[in-house]
């Protein structure tokens, strides 16, 4: 069973004019079409870590995964084919993303026999749309780390039923969508493998030490992916950091959390850990935090702190995190 995992273009955007205007309304803001030019030098310089979330099970028990990662090769589908496989998996965060799906997964179809599997944010929150209107076998819809490799054997004809939740599929004329699935315990997931990838091809490897979020902001994903907010133990987290060192050398990481401060207890006790390593970092969170906090994060290798500071002052009152834009300024120059 060959199974071949696919990236889109970070920066995709359609030149179909019926295509560009459904992206335009689609997104949820038009800062996409804004920074598209300068953001693409920069999107395709990071790890996809969703697809070494899925690859490893797969690869752990024995099936052979190849990755194609069209930010940092061309002729993705002349390179797919080459390949042959049996089961091509795409990920689709976004709708501009799904547009290029399309267009690859259609002309795969034609030409191999294959069957294809969607997953990704997108997918997860419009799963019965992706099958109605793309030619994909099978979605994954929420996580897919634990469904995968089921998903995989029940295509490869090794287990006969199919995974109770977390997909998506047609049954005839009908669609049937199950429940997302969550990964209760992250600490149960094994740390992904990045020597299927073409490690040297990227400038900042993505690390996750929570999914979800506390928060639940009306227009984020993770208000409409009704997932909770989870956190992997600090020893596993530096377990991973650790692997990468010793690995590949690579010392500069994106925590890839929505909200890296969301437990400053745990935040703290990753810092006093990354002091150790030399190592530096970028991560986003949800609040303005103490000079102290801070300190020690700049001290861990903390290089980058996006802060969530959402549209516009008419929101304070509406989100619970910030009391006034003084709050921010404030914030912003410590
Ligand atoms: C890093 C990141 C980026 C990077 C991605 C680069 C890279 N190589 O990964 C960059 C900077 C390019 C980026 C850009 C954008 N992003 Co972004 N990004 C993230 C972020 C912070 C982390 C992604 C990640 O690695 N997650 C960790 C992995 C493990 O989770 P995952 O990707 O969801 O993967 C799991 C499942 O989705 C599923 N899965 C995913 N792929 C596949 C594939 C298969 C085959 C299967 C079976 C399953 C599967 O299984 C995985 C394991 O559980 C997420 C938020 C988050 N914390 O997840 C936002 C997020 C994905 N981004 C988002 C958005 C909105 C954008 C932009 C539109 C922002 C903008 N306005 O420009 C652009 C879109 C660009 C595009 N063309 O799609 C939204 C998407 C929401 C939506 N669709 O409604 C998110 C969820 C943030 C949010 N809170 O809303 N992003
Ligand atoms: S704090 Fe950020 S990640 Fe959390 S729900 Fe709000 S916008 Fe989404």
């Amino acid at each position: 069973m060959k199974v071949a995992l696919v990236e889109p273009p970070a920066t995709h955007f359609s030149t179909n004019l019926k295509h560009l205007l459904l992206d335009f309304f689609a997104l949820p803001g038009i800062t996409s079409y804004l920074y598209d030019l300068g953001f693409h030098k920069f999107a395709a310089k990071l790890f996809p870590l969703n697809l070494s979330y899925i690859a490893t099970p797969l690869f752990n028990n024995g099936i052979e995964v190849a990755i194609f990662d069209a930010n940092i090769e061309d002729s993705i589908f002349q390179k797919i084919k080459k390949y042959s496989p049996d089961i091509v998996g795409v990920s689709c965060r976004t709708a501009p993303h799904l547009m290029w799906v399309n267009d690859l997964i259609s002309a795969l179809k034609k030409e191999l026999d294959v069957k294809i599997i969607l997953g990704g944010p997108h997918v997860t929150l419009a799963p019965y749309q992706t099958l109605e209107t793309t030619c994909a076998d099978f979605v994954v819809i929420g996580e897919g780390d634990e469904v995968i490799l089921d998903l995989v054997n029940f295509i490869g004809g090794k287990k006969k039923k199919l995974p109770k939740i977390g997909i998506g599929y047609r049954s005839g004329k009908k669609i049937i969508t199950k429940e997302p699935a969550i990964v209760q315990n992250l600490d149960s997931l094994p740390i992904p493998d990045r020597s299927l990838f073409k490690t040297n091809k990227y400038e900042l490897f993505l690390i996750q030490t929570s999914r979800g979020c506390v928060r639940k902001c009306k227009f984020c994903y993770f208000s409409a992916f009704d997932c909770r907010w989870r956190t992997r133990s600090p020893k596993k987290v530096i377990e991973e950091v650790d692997y990468l060192i010793n690995e590949f050398g690579v010392r500069e990481y994106f925590f890839a959390d929505e909200n890296f401060t969301a437990n400053l207890n745990i935040t703290r006790e990753l810092c006093y850990e990354l002091v150790k390593r030399n190592v530096s970092w970028w991560a986003m969170g949800d609040k303005t935090l103490s000079y102290e906090d801070l300190s020690l994060m700049k001290k861990a290798g903390c290089q980058h702190f996006f802060l969530g500071i959402d549209a516009a002052p008419r929101l304070f009152g509406t989100l619970p995190k910030y009391r006034n834009v003084h709050d921010i300024c404030q914030f912003s120059k410590k």
